[in-house]
């Protein structure tokens, strides 16, 4: 990685500095301004601007293997123990599959969804319902009815839907780091450069004072309006001055799951503008505990949709399946890249499927 601090008059003519350096792929570290010295003889410096940014060598891709099976090597790291280990999750899964009626052309295809993260009961429930609509056996058994019915029951929702009149508002939750900002940024310059709209951007990020700096940042590049809302009032009138926009983004700083306090006051800001439209924020590759604890600390703001990022670095994807069909909770966007605004696609359940059977 290689770092280097940009300093300049303004954002634009430091971040056009970074672009032309480092190239588009340069990420952000971090912004401030700095205050001139005391002015001395009558003459006032001017504020300058500071952007630190950071360029990746070229990493590897991570492709999830695909393997019907786990691939059992019997090499020198491999220890006895970790085979065994193999051996019995291989066992005990066929033994499962066949303890929940399902049949022995079925297995490899259970044991497939169950290592690519699915949940074992969702896997035999879906493997059950399809046994009863095809019940002829086949020494090949068929994934086709099996892909059918796991995208029938993955609700997606698809691209934000505008209102048509007044603005649509949306609002981005969920924990730090997950790629809230990034993705307002690619939502935004979608609808901002690309289709024309109107298009706002609030920052209800009052505790970290960074990531503010990191939508605005945004925000001038695209030249679509930018405000920070400290509280319910200050979100109200900053709606009620943009009631010409056709789409208001809101970002909000996502802090631990154990802060309670922080989605009751997130509620409340919300309840008072009315009609914001939530999508909470999960990255792929987290823990599915965590998909579970955020879940519990959101969901009493009342969620819509639920978008997932960083597909591009997930390694399995039932996760995010079970997740939206056990919480039925559409799926709205995924993003699979760092790039402003190339990386972001409109969630479709084809692509969930082919995330999991790859
Ligand atoms: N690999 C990858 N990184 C992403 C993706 N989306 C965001 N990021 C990165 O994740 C980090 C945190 O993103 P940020 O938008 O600041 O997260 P926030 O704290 O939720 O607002 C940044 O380095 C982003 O560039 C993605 O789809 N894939
Ligand atoms: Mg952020």
């Amino acid at each position: 990685m290689r770092i280097k601090k940009f300093t300049a008059n303004n954002y634009s003519i430091a971040l056009r500095e970074v672009k032309e350096e480092l190239g588009e792929d340069a990420l952000i570290l971090s912004t401030r301004s700095i205050k001139p010295p005391t002015p001395t003889a009558g003459r006032k410096g001017a504020t300058r601007v500071e952007i630190t940014a950071a360029v990746e060598y070229a990493s590897p891709v991570i492709t999830p293997q695909h393997s019907d099976m786990p691939e059992i090597k019997t090499s020198p790291e491999t220890g006895d123990a970790e085979l065994k280990s193999l051996i019995f999750n291989l066992l005990s899964q066929t033994d499962q599959a066949r303890s929940l009626g399902l049949r022995s052309d079925q297995i490899d295809t259970y044991s497939h969804l169950v290592e690519n993260g699915l949940d074992k009961k969702l896997a035999s429930k879906i493997l059950q319902k399809t046994l009863e609509q095809n019940p002829q056996h086949s020494d090949d058994y068929d994934k086709e009815p099996v892909m059918n019915l796991m995208k029938k029951v993955l609700p997606c929702k698809g691209e934000i839907d505008l209102k048509g009149y007044g603005p649509k508002m949306v609002a981005f939750v969920g924990p730090t780091g997950v790629g809230k900002t990034t993705t307002i940024a690619k939502i935004a310059a979608e609808y901002a450069l690309r289709r024309g709209q109107k298009v706002a951007l609030v920052s209800l990020d009052t505790y970290r004072l960074g990531a503010i700096d990191q939508l605005r940042i945004y925000g001038e590049i695209m030249e679509v309006p930018f405000e920070v809302a400290g509280g319910k009032e200050d979100l109200r009138r900053i709606v009620a001055s943009h009631s010409d926009k056709d789409l208001i983004l809101i970002d909000t700083t996502g802090r631990s799951h154990q802060d309670k306090d922080y989605s009751g006051q997130l509620k409340e800001i919300f309840d008072a503008v009315g009609g914001v439209e939530i999508h909470l924020v999960l990255s792929v590759t987290a823990q599915e505990k965590l998909f579970t604890a955020t879940y519990h600390q959101f969901s009493p703001i009342g969620l819509d949709r639920v978008l997932f990022t960083k597909l591009d670095e997930g390694l399995s994807f039932g996760s995010l399946f079970n997740f939206s069909v056990r919480n039925r909770l559409p799926i709205s966007y995924f993003t699979s890249g760092q790039r402003v605004p190339e990386d972001l696609e409109i969630a479709r359940p084809d692509r969930v499927i082919s995330l999991i059977f790859n």
